[in-house]
């Protein structure tokens, strides 16, 4: 008999701790509720409805799926490229189920997604794929993609859009900060006590968070 080769899951990544998962979802609300009830925000409204007048409660429009994790590597049980290479690395298999830490550094909001960026530390970029930031990124976004620091797509996904898949949020993610990076110093919205909050055209805000939240994680594998 053939030993049976190791399944590959659906993707590695960071986990956080359930606990901290429900202090992550009352604070990033408290966000939404915060944004959505802004004359800013109600100005841009139409890129969230369709319609000029049209109320949104952003709490609503976005769906949570659980559980909220930073992915690292998506497997699709071994049909993504690289995945067994990534799955066979040591320091890979050193970090499953090992504590980190994930320091989100900012919130966004888009018609599409809600997200929360994570910069890694230079331990938890080894746990990165190299290239995996440009995956699916569209041709001509490449090049000011590819002029963002490494890890500029590590995300947890708060919220997705009816009909969007999670993936979108990575993208939408390096859209924005590319879009930042272009204009160096975007128009400052507003100052809120969390941070400060740029709006970036066709519905995309982003909060830069005056302090880090640093959320307690686990590295692991998932399948459904
Ligand atoms: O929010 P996420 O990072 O976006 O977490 C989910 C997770 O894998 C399970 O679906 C992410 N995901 C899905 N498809 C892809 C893909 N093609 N490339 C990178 N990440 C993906 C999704």
């Amino acid at each position: 008999l053939q030993p049976k080769e190791a399944e590959l899951p659906l993707f590695f990544g960071w986990f956080l701790l359930s606990e901290v998962e429900e202090k992550i979802k009352c604070s990033t609300m408290e966000f939404l509720k915060t944004l959505d009830t802004m004359e800013a925000f109600k100005k841009h409204l139409s890129e969230f409805t369709g319609e000029a007048e049209k109320e949104v409660d952003l709490e609503q429009y976005f769906q949570t799926k659980t559980p909220l994790h930073c992915t690292s590597k998506f497997c699709d049980y071994g049909k993504a490229e690289g995945s067994k290479e990534y799955a066979e690395q040591q320091v890979v298999k050193d970090a499953c189920d090992g504590a980190s830490e994930l320091a989100v550094v900012g919130l966004m909001v888009t018609p599409r997604t809600f997200g929360a960026r994570v910069l890694l530390t230079p331990e938890q970029l080894q746990l990165w794929p190299p290239g995996v930031d440009k995956e699916g990124v569209p041709a001509s976004a490449l090049p000011s993609i590819e002029a963002l620091p490494t890890g500029s797509r590590a995300h947890v996904t708060l919220g997705c859009a009816a009909g969007v898949e999670a993936v979108q949020t990575g993208l939408d993610l390096l859209e924005v900060l590319a879009l930042k990076q272009a204009e160096h110093q975007p128009a400052a919205e507003a100052e809120l006590d969390a941070g400060t909050l740029s709006y970036l055209g066709e519905g995309r805000w982003y909060l830069e968070l005056q302090e880090a939240i640093v959320c307690d994680a686990t590295f692991s594998s998932f399948s459904e």
